[in-house]
């Protein structure tokens, strides 16, 4: 099973392990005019790697020079099934030559298929299909809004949210408004009222936050770009036994850490734990088109009526083709288990590094975060060293590394990766 999705990806073009390689780091020809035209007319809103991907198949992705580079970050996870997967390519290319958009104004013969097929797999029985991760974060706040004053009976307007510090549910102003990162949030104000923040982990803390005007919890089952944060194993069912014990919604935001990442259909899975909503992004979108998506039963997600909801995109047939093309790939268990399986050879070599180099590793299935000793570099500087080796990954804070490559990695590219990686350190010094 685990040989068979790897030997389904697409075949690499050239190199594979031993043909990766990157280069000195500094852009030249194409990729040099290509950045320089990026600079000239797109916002500042990111400081890249100087690397200019041009094709992906599979884990790997080449750049304009034909430089080949193992993908350890799947953009930020949602090309959790590889660059190119041959049925999501598949169902998109069919759908393209039948219909991409009718909006919601009339139904599409695409939409209802993927919306129950994803029910099934999420073990519920509503979808509101929206297209980003942060229209579904926000959707979601707007349901629990909804069911507080319309099921638990909240005062109007009086509505309040759980979240947790070192949070990450995107940039929209009322999701950014209760953010805990300064680099997020300050300068944007004035934000959205009605949220509280707790640590993250601690559930006496959340317990004594809840009051009558609480409608939910939101949280990431762990904590990505806090670093792959995972809390205690007896976090998540004490958040379900309290929301529970108060009428308060759970509501798990699975868009980075769902869908196969952490060997598991949704990180949820691996604590036992079933939330009220799942908030769905990123690979549901198989890494061709944005598709989100706000799970649930109906006497959660069926608050909201005809007008009080919607988008232009969200079911779009494109979307829900690709979408039903995922959720297919997902039920048969294989990239969970395939997932599960390698993050721990993953983890297992991570692990050997610590004390040379390494502080502290973080993971769950093919999802880890990688604290190098701050006195040896930032993690910048570690991934600018890995893309010269051929490995593209990327920091979060501080010397922080993550490393989340698509599913249908193999063990020796793994291998490879751990390799690269311990070279770097060594390079910069590590004993
Ligand atoms: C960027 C971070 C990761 C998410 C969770 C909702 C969203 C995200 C748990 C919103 C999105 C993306 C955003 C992207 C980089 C990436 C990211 F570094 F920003 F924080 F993954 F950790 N919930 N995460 O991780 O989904 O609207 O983006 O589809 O903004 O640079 P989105």
């Amino acid at each position: 099973m685990i040989g068979d999705i790897a030997a389904m990806a697409p075949a690499a073009t050239a190199g594979g392990v031993d043909g990766a390689v990157g280069f000195d780091g500094v852009a030249d020809g194409a990729a040099a005019s290509l950045i320089a035209l990026e600079d000239a007319h797109a916002a500042h809103t990111y400081h890249p790697l100087p690397v200019v991907v041009e094709r992906g198949d599979g884990a790997w992705v080449t750049d304009v020079a034909g430089r080949r580079y193992l993908d350890c970050l799947a953009a930020y996870s949602a090309v959790n099934f590889g660059h190119g997967h041959p049925v999501l390519v598949a169902a998109a290319k069919a759908q393209l030559d039948r219909i991409t958009l009718t909006s919601r104004a009339f139904h599409n013969d695409q939409l209802g298929p993927f919306v129950s097929a994803l029910a099934a797999l999420a073990g519920k029985d509503l979808v509101i299909p929206m297209n980003t991760g942060t229209e579904a974060v926000e959707t979601g706040i707007k349901v629990a809004r909804a069911w507080g004053y319309r099921v638990k009976g909240v005062a109007s307007g009086q509505a309040n949210i759980i979240v947790a510090d070192g949070n990450f549910h995107g940039r929209s102003i009322s999701i950014i408004g209760f953010s805990s990162d300064p680099v997020a949030r300050d300068g944007f104000g004035p934000f959205t009222p009605g949220f509280r923040s707790v640590p993250y982990g601690d559930a006496a803390a959340l317990a004594a936050a809840i009051d009558e005007n609480t409608v939910a919890v939101l949280l990431e089952p762990i904590q990505g770009e806090a670093g792959i944060i995972v809390p205690p194993a007896d976090y998540l069912p004490a958040v379900r036994r309290i929301t529970s014990e108060r009428n308060v919604l759970f509501i798990a935001d699975e868009i980075q850490s769902g869908l196969g990442r952490t060997g598991a259909t949704f990180q949820c899975d691996n604590v036992g734990v079933v939330p009220d909503v799942y908030l769905l992004g990123k690979a549901l979108g198989g890494g061709i088109v944005p598709v989100s998506a706000v799970v649930g039963n109906a006497d959660v997600i069926g608050v909201l009526q005809p007008g009080e909801h919607g988008s232009t995109f969200g079911g779009n047939p494109l979307a829900a083709a690709v979408g039903l093309a995922v959720v297919g790939l997902l039920n048969g268990g294989e990239y969970q288990e395939r997932a599960r399986v390698l993050g721990e050879h993953l983890r297992a070599g991570l692990q050997a590094l610590v004390g040379r180099g390494i502080v502290e590793v973080r993971s769950a299935g093919l999802w880890a975060g990688i604290d190098i000793d701050p006195a040896l570099a930032t993690g910048r500087r570690v991934c600018e060293l890995l893309m010269e080796r051929g490995v593209l990954a990327k920091d979060t804070h501080g010397s922080t590394i993550r490393l989340a490559p698509p599913i249908v990695v193999t063990e020796d590219e793994l291998d490879f990766a751990v390799g690269q990686l311990e070279d770097v350190l060594r390079q910069l010094g590590a004993s």
